[in-house]
Order: structure tokens, then C-alpha cells, then sequence
């Protein structure tokens, strides 16, 4: 996660937290920045996984997005997947299914949808009156 893909700056830079218990043993996200990556909007490294093949690890963060984006913005996210030099980015299994590890480029980025709506305030004033007048006809 780094921002790279947005046009514009969409996370509060600093915002971006690893979710306590979801990283699993042994992995190390030492190296993640919340300040880093593309914006400083912040960057999740996260080193030593040992995953089976066709197994899966999930690690959950938290970030904030910015107060002004409009509805119908998409903000895209992509992994990269690194050793010495890049060997795959991550994929969107909801979109366009799953990718296949023997065909490359079909890697969709994850896609989220701002759906924001207007901020309205009611407000109602009533008002009490304690006196009246009467004309005696
Ligand atoms: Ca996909
Ligand atoms: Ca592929």
C-alpha cells in the first residue's frame, strides 16, 4: 500500500496502522512507515511470510482516507511481491476472478469505491410562548 496508484494524495499520511493480532508469527513488518511511500501516505513492508502454495496470509490495516474526495472516486491499491527484484503484484479476486500465476499482467489492483453522501444538519426552532393577549369584545 503506498498510494502510488491514485492521481492524487487519498490517505492521511501517518494514518496507516497494522491491526494488532493480525500478523502472523514470525512475520516481520519492522519496515513498514506510516509516513512512506508515494505522498507519504504510508507503506506496509512486510518480510519473512511462509505461506503454502495455494494457501493465503491476510494482514489488516487501518488508514485513513482523505476528507475530500468525491463520491465515485476510486482509490486502487496493489502489492508488489518482492525478493531480490519484483516477481508479481497482488491481485483482486473480485475482479476478473483470480489471476493465473502463468499468465502475467492480468493482476487487478484492489478497487474501492468512495460512495459519500451530503452531511445535512436539521435543525428545528420551536419557541415558547408564555403570555398571551386577548381583546374582550
Ligand atoms: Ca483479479
Ligand atoms: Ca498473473
Amino acid at each position: 500500500m503506498s498510494g502510488a496508484m491514485n492521481p492524487s494524495a487519498v490517505f492521511v499520511p501517518g494514518s496507516l496502522s497494522i491491526v494488532a493480532g493480525s500478523v502472523p508469527p514470525g512475520v516481520d513488518i519492522s519496515n513498514t512507515n506510516p509516513f512512506g511511500g508515494t505522498n507519504s501516505s504510508g507503506l506496509i513492508d512486510v518480510r519473512n511470510i511462509d505461506a503454502a502454495p495455494g494457501s493465503e496470509v491476510a494482514i489488516q490495516f487501518d488508514v485513513t482516507l482523505q476528507s475530500a474526495l468525491l463520491g465515485g472516486t476510486v482509490v486502487t491499491n496493489q502489492a508488489d511481491l518482492v525478493d531480490t527484484a519484483k516477481i508479481a503484484d497482488s491481485d483482486d479476486p473480485t475482479v476478473n476472478g483470480q489471476a493465473d500465476p502463468d499468465v502475467a499482467g492480468d493482476e487487478d489492483p484492489t478497487r474501492i469505491l468512495i460512495q459519500s453522501a451530503p452531511y445535512l444538519i436539521w435543525r428545528r426552532t420551536s419557541r415558547t410562548i408564555s403570555s398571551f393577549e386577548f381583546t374582550a369584545m
